[in-house]
């Protein structure tokens, strides 16, 4: 069986947000096209959010650093972030024109302030899982079509994480947008992901 896995389709990463993501807003006719597929065949239609406490150490000012700097954050490396995602805040709700009521399933990650999670399925140390490996287990799914924002962070970790538990993983390139703090990240995000294992398609494909 299969699902489609939307990710971090947030209005922080899209025009004006707080993490800003160019041509983020452009993913979303390509994912309510794709709720539209999966609903109409009865597949499931999973997303994840980004879900931050106002005081999250990932955010520049909980950690005395400087934004789109590299420092450490309970041993791990960290991209410390402008606040963004912040619990029940605007930033944190999905897009208003993503079709979120065809929504099935949604992950809250980054919820604990001591430990980033870009990935759906693990935290950045991967400490503790969430609850999103079980409960495709649960639903017989072995096989994901995945897109969002951003490429080069949540996207990335998120279908490395399905091709190492395992899962079949189509990730929908037309559906993902990068931070790209470097110019080439996304780029090089997608050749690690294929590379892998992931098999990179465009929507109109499916
Ligand atoms: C993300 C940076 C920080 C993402 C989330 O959704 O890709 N990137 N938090
Ligand atoms: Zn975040």
């Amino acid at each position: 069986m299969k699902a489609l896995l939307l990710i971090d389709l947030q209005n922080d990463f899209c025009k004006n947000g707080a993490l800003e993501v160019k041509e983020g807003d452009l993913v979303i006719p390509i994912a309510n096209s794709l709720i539209k597929k999966f609903k109409e065949n009865n597949d499931l239609i999973l997303a994840t959010k980004d879900w931050h406490p106002l005081t999250h150490k990932s955010f520049a000012k909980n950690s005395n650093g400087k934004i789109g700097e590299v420092g450490i954050l309970n041993g791990l490396p960290q991209v410390w972030w402008p606040a963004h995602c912040v619990q029940n805040s605007f930033g944190s709700e999905f897009h208003p024109n993503l079709n979120s009521k065809d929504i099935d399933i949604t992950i809250f990650k980054g919820t604990n302030n001591e430990i980033d999670s870009y990935s759906g399925f693990f935290d950045n140390g991967k400490f503790k899982k969430t609850e999103l490996d079980q409960i495709l287990k649960s639903k017989n799914i072995d096989t994901l079509y995945i897109l969002g924002l951003a490429t080069d962070y949540c996207v990335k970790f998120t279908v490395l994480d399905a091709l190492e538990l395992g899962y079949k993983v189509y990730l929908v390139e037309d559906g993902c947008r990068g931070v790209n703090l470097a110019p080439t990240d996304s780029s090089k995000s997608i050749e690690e992901m294929k590379d892998k294992g992931a098999i990179i398609i465009k929507s109109f494909q499916i």
